[in-house]
């Protein structure tokens, strides 16, 4: 059936086509009109949560309007597209993103100012979009959004869970998990219950030769699942574009539904077979760099990645090309290890259901897959067994034989004696089980390989992958380091800062090309700035003991340093030698007497952040600061002059909060641990300094901003195999000054000695793999540096405008570009010929 309209009715459409509201009066129309028919309320029962619905509903249809153009705009250009595989989006809130790109968020105000309400309330009501753990799912929604601003032609592809990462709550210092079902109402996605895709798992391969001699393979029976897509549209800064995200959601087939159990009055486990395909989408894995080999997990990575390949290639081929042109319209990008099996499943389209030689297949697949590597961590690296594979995906377990023999074939021919090597490339692990290394696929898949951060990207090419740039030349392995949006970052968490920015530059135009904040050097010397930029970091100190009051009843002094870490709990962050240190400081202060106490910096730690609920290590350390903060807190000798809080459910919507209110954060992994971190990026964006290691990151971060901006110490990560090794061969001990704070632990000041017991022993006895006794006094004494540079209130300003001034290399725009010139080979679409002029915020 023809789909569309006829031509000679088009006209009548057209009329008719919504326009959307400009106006405060037609903003008004339009909430009250959602709030009454959409959402079937009345201005008798309109909460908070309605009008924040209403306001969503309105703002929505702006949207649609731009990504229904852009949709078709782009398949008229019919350009190469990027689809960004990723297991994880941590979009946060939409709304106020939306009143950005949209550009009429004072008139919003002002309407709902009309009809009672306050829009920074109404914000506050919106769920976190909360699908990832961390910095790897944050990357990919920055990335969304430099996408869509930029213009290209991009799409994400992900899994829409019922579930997001867990909701943190603090409970007696401990950390407890509680479900985070997001969808109760959620106007930012739209079920496509039209398009959909049959996804097939278990088995057996079928091969035979047809009758006219031609080898056939067939994957057969087996269970189907069906994919439905969820589109969420990702609206760009400044443009009209505005991009889609896919989003599967897993349902039993029709055809699976088992009728005759139906029929057979066997209704209740007809529909659990109906639950069973549900809870392929139904859950996030809550580990952030970690994998546990979870056959589940590897359902959920095969069950999009045949969704999103089923769909890629199902929109090359309405435009009828050849195959050999699907590596020009078509690039993809592997967001880590997760999305691998979609190299397989692209080369068992090509060969098993378009009859592609495999040589010909194989050639279009390397050119078409690219692969970000996030970590060098072992326990992250994704292996799968064999006879799991064996068992989900026969065939693919069969293809990966043939990619692995093949690509053995040519390292023996290029290093015909290197036995070991063969071995040591392999993609099969020799191990009982054996295992596939799932990264070492996705590089002999891909035609780059990037690392996150310079250091990173070094790291990688001499330590995990090195066999592998020596078979392929350093050519194939590039470093793009990562970047953050200024639109969510800088002027979304913190308007004022961003209005005074505007207000010397003479425009927003740095929220597009960030490097622009160069232009504010000038004013360091200018008072009155300063005067301002400090007014506006106090107000959003004030903001944060605010919250802090509320969330921890406990009050902190807005006028001290904060000094704040917030990111995943993990042993490589190290937030263990921070709480050492803050107890050594609490050992520092108690031995002074109450008149040099007064020559002290007040200061107020705050941490944050959710520990994976199998991460006992983690929740250890969650404990521990929990009950550091209950005896510092309540210690009369101490008062304003240290505090320690820990926020529970530390999330984006927090971080907008947290992160503008910072003087120090900590960025403190051990050196050569972090690929990159982005929070650093962020705090140092919005005007706060930071301590931190020789790591990711932070070694670009001091390049551009000066030495003298960053306060640096501890260990290199060249150094550390040796001192690792020394901890087991050398005469080791544990750094005086910390041993006295393990004492005050173990004394029982902090409760039970006995629940920290393996955090002290993973230093003092087993070999302190994470090098926290060898950095403390480097760690201490930067932090004493820090309180006597922070006197200095002039000059610690001086610091802080330097340093936004020149982060403008830290925009995600900047790396998407990069991605684009150098692994893509993407344009972006030119929207000119449509511009639409708005007032923007
Ligand atoms: C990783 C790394 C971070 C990195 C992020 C984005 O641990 O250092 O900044 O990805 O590349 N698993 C992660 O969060």
């Amino acid at each position: 059936v023809e789909s569309s309209i006829p031509e000679h009715m088009r006209e009548a459409w057209r009329k008719y086509s919504p326009s959307g509201f400009t106006t405060k009066d037609q903003f008004e129309t339009e909430i009250v009109r959602h709030i009454e028919t959409t959402l079937a309320r009345s201005l008798f029962n309109c909460d908070e949560l309605a009008a924040y619905s209403g306001t969503a509903l309105a703002f929505r249809d702006r949207l649609i309007m731009d990504w229904n153009k852009t949709q078709q705009r782009q398949t008229f250009a019919d350009q190469k597209r990027i689809y960004y595989l990723s297991l994880e989006f941590l979009m946060g809130r939409a709304l106020d993103n939306a009143m950005l790109n949209v550009g009429l968020k004072n008139v919003a105000k002002e309407g709902l100012a009309d009809l009672g309400f306050r829009i920074e309330d109404v914000i506050n009501q919106e769920h976190d979009a909360a699908l990832g753990n961390g910095g790897l799912g944050r990357l990919a929604a920055c990335f969304l959004d430099s996408m869509a601003s930029l213009n290209y032609p991009a799409w994400g592809y992900g899994l829409r869970y019922r579930y997001g990462i867990f909701k943190q709550e603090i409970e007696n210092g401990y950390q407890v998990e509680i479900p985070d079902y997001w969808l109760d109402f959620n106007p930012w996605e739209f079920a496509r219950h039209d398009v959909t895709v049959d996804v097939q798992f278990y088995g057996w391969v079928n091969k035979y030769t047809d009758d006219e001699g031609k080898q056939i393979v067939s994957w057969q029976d087996g269970e189907i699942v069906t994919a439905v897509a969820y589109d969420v549209p990702v609206p760009g800064y400044g443009t009209p574009t505005v991009n889609n995200l896919r989003l599967w959601s897993s349902k039993a087939s029709s055809g699976e539904f088992d009728f005759s159990k139906f029929n057979s009055g066997e209704y209740e486990s007809a529909v659990a077979d109906q639950q069973r395909a549900e809870t392929i989408s139904a859950v996030l894995y809550p580990n952030d760099n970690l994998e546990r080999g979870k056959e589940l997990r590897l359902k959920q990575q095969y069950f999009w990645c045949a969704a999103s390949l089923f769909d890629i290639v199902r929109r090359f081929k309405k435009t009828n090309r050849k195959w050999s042109e699907f590596p020009d319209q078509v690039a993809i990008q592997l967001n880590d290890t997760h999305p691998t099996l979609a190299v397989v499943e692209l080369q068992r389209i090509l060969v098993d259901k378009e009859g592609l030689e495999w040589q010909t297949a194989w050639d279009i697949v390397t050119k078409t897959f690219s692969y970000t590597n996030h970590t060098v961590l072992p326990e992250a690296l994704e292996k799968w067994s064999v006879p799991l594979i064996q068992n989900l995906l026969p065939r693919h377990l069969q293809i990966i034989y043939e990619i692995n023999l093949s690509f053995l074939q040519t390292v023996e021919r290029r290093f015909p004696k290197d036995r070991e090597l063969l071995g040591r490339v392999s993609l099969i692990e020799e191990s009982q089980p054996k295992t596939v290394r799932m990264a070492y696929l996705a590089i002999v898949g891909s035609h780059k390989v990037n690392g996150v951060a310079e250091l990173h990207s070094d790291l990688i090419k001499t330590t995990i992958f090195k066999d592998f740039v020596r078979i392929y030349g350093p050519d194939k392995f590039i470093n793009v380091t990562n970047g953050i949006t200024p639109r969510r970052w800088l002027h979304q968490a913190n308007p004022r800062l961003s209005e005074l920015i505007a207000s010397k530059l003479g425009s927003y135009e740095f929220l597009k090309d960030l490097t622009l904040l160069n232009k504010l050097e000038p004013f360091v010397d200018d008072k009155e700035f300063k005067k301002e930029w400090a007014e506006i970091k106090y107000a959003n100190k004030v903001r944060l003991a605010q919250h802090i009051l509320k969330t921890t009843g406990v009050s902190v002094n807005p006028k001290a340093l904060f000094d704040v870490q917030v990111k995943r709990i993990h042993e490589y962050k190290r937030q263990q030698l921070n709480v050492f240190g803050v107890i050594h400081r609490y050992l520092a202060i108690k031995s002074l007497s109450s008149e040099e106490r007064k020559k002290l910096a007040p200061r107020v730690t705050i941490f944050g952040g959710k520990a994976a609920p199998g991460y006992w290590m983690a929740k250890t350390i969650i404990h521990l600061i929990n009950k550091v903060g209950e005896v510092i807190n309540n210690d009369p000798d101490v008062g304003d002059l240290l505090k320690v809080i820990f926020l529970e459910d530390y999330n984006v919507s927090k971080a907008e909060i947290i992160i503008p209110a910072s003087d120090i954060s900590e960025h403190i992994s051990t050196a050569g641990t972090e690929a990159s971190g982005t929070s650093n990026m962020k705090f140092v964006l919005n005007g706060g300094l930071i301590i931190g290691t020789l790591d990711g990151a932070n070694i670009e971060i001091t390049r551009e901003i000066g030495e003298q901006n960053v306060f640096l110490f501890g260990n290199l990560s060249e150094d550390v195999e040796d001192l690792r090794h020394n901890h087991f061969y050398g005469d080791y001990q544990v750094d005086p000054e910390l041993q006295k704070v393990f004492d005050l632990i173990k004394s029982g000041k902090f409760g039970d000695e006995g629940s920290f017991g393996a955090l002290i022993g993973a230093i003092t006895e087993h070999g302190d793999y994470y090098l926290v006794s060898d950095d403390f006094n480097s760690y201490t004494k930067t932090q004493d540096l820090i309180d006597e540079t922070f006197k200095n209130q002039d000059e610690w300003v001086t610091k802080c405008i330097t340093s936004v001034a020149r982060m403008g290399f830290f925009t995600s725009d900047r790396c998407i570009n990069e991605y684009a010139d150098t692994i893509w080979n993407i344009e972006p679409l030119d929207v000119a010929e449509e511009k639409q002029v708005r007032a923007r915020t």
